[in-house]
């Protein structure tokens, strides 16, 4: 069960968990082919289960010589899987150098770092839908793109304690994954539209939505957005529209990285997933980008775990809350 935070939004400092409690857990071959093979999706999600798939190998190996070598295997491995989720990244990183003590017994503190991002991850939705709700008036029409845990525990939210709340969902190609969110806002009892993507400017000018919110993959120093592909177009949209893009994400979406400059890698997906190659027309070429960037002046608000920020704020939270460590992959 997740720890509660303490004031400043930090769960207490991660005791060593028990033994065992990782054996469950597949190991790091199978979460890295998991993650990329989707199986795993949603970058919340594939943050934890790389840090418990470390968890598991710190368990495994905590008496061999070279634990060491092999975590920052592991680590390099986990993060191959796919690109453009910082949490991934960041996961790895909290997990093999968070923990607050890095004493000799490595294998406990990679233990206690893999539960502290966990735990920290599992508190968000609850702290980050209490703050969404709070900007949505009764009777709002939301619209929402791809599945994100985020935004959903922020929809159902504001479905709890708002009345009248209705949502259009797109459903976002090549994947689906608008099924997942519609299917599961069903499920909650929220009254939910699926729409194709294309037909998301039209709704929000038709339908009287009132805001836009989506999840997010990283958010970068500059307070630019990176999610599923789509994002940007149906932000840009919003934006003319004069309808807010509320973006819901756990502090782990915001890219240290890219204080020094690093650009989230778009990745880039097999054709396979747009068409069937055999029904390709001859001659045709296919881009299958499953990312993109969504510029920080398109977004009104970052709601998350640790309060609700502009764009214009994210550069100072970043240096505030993520002091990268020399080792850091
Ligand atoms: C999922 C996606 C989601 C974010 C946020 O892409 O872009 O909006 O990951 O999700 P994919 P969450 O399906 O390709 O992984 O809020 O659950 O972290």
């Amino acid at each position: 069960m997740a720890r509660p935070n303490d004031d400043d939004g930090q769960p207490p400092a991660a005791p060593v968990p028990p033994k065992g409690t990782f054996a469950q857990i597949p190991d790091v071959a199978a979460t890295a082919e998991a993650i990329g093979s989707m199986e795993v999706r949603g970058a919340a999600r594939i943050g934890r289960h790389a840090a418990r798939a470390l968890g598991r190998l710190a368990e495994e190996h905590a008496d061999d010589a070279d634990l060491d070598g092999r975590l920052m295997e592991a680590g390099r491995t986990l993060l191959a899987a796919r690109p453009t989720a910082v949490s991934l990244r960041n996961a790895i990183n909290l997990t093999l150098f968070g923990a607050d003590s890095e004493d000799a017994d490595r294998g406990g503190a990679v233990r206690a770092g893999a539960q502290r991002y966990v735990d920290i991850s599992l508190a968000a939705p609850e702290r980050i839908a209490a703050a969404f709700v709070a900007q949505v008036p009764d009777g709002a029409t939301l619209l929402t793109h791809c599945h994100s845990s985020l935004a959903e525990a922020c929809i159902i939210e504001a479905h709890r304690q708002r009345s009248d709340i209705r949502v259009f969902a797109d459903e976002t190609r090549p994947w689906w994954q608008g099924h997942i969110t519609s299917g599961r806002l069903a499920a909650a009892g929220v009254e939910v539209t699926l729409i194709v993507d294309s037909a998301a400017h039209h709704i929000m000018e038709t339908k009287g939505v009132d805001l836009l919110v989506t999840g997010a993959d990283t958010i970068t120093a500059d307070g630019g957005l990176y999610n599923k592909i789509g994002t940007r177009a149906v932000s840009l949209g919003a934006q003319s529209l004069d309808i807010p893009h509320i973006v819901a994400a756990e502090t782990h979406k915001f890219s240290p990285y890219s204080l020094k400059g690093d650009v989230p890698q778009v990745e880039q997906r097999d054709a396979s997933e747009v068409i069937d190659p055999g029904r390709l027309p001859k001659g045709v070429k296919v881009e299958n980008p499953v990312f993109d960037r969504t510029a920080p002046g398109l977004v009104e608000r970052y709601v998350t775990d640790q309060g609700v920020l502009a764009p214009s704020e994210v550069r100072a939270f970043v240096v505030d809350r993520f002091p990268i460590k020399e080792r850091w992959i």
